[in-house]
């Protein structure tokens, strides 16, 4: 699971944008969102670059967060 901070994520819209380009490129991918946090947990087959590229091509910047500070 990857898991990521996306600051700019504000409101169920921007969960929806997120979460839709996600599926889009990865019908498989499960998307978890805790809006109050900006944290977006991602199960999928993308890699790290490939998810961040998907995420930010959807408007929004996404920075990894290292599994040993979460
Ligand atoms: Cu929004």
């Amino acid at each position: 699971m990857l898991r990521l901070r996306v600051e700019k994520m504000v409101c169920g819209h921007c969960v929806k944008a997120i979460t839709e380009a996600m599926q889009a490129a990865d019908s498989q991918a499960q998307v978890n969102v805790r809006l109050d946090d900006k944290i977006v947990e991602i199960s999928s087959t993308k890699g790290e670059d490939d998810v961040i590229a998907i995420i930010r091509n959807a408007g929004y910047s996404a920075e990894l967060i290292n599994e040993s500070f979460a």
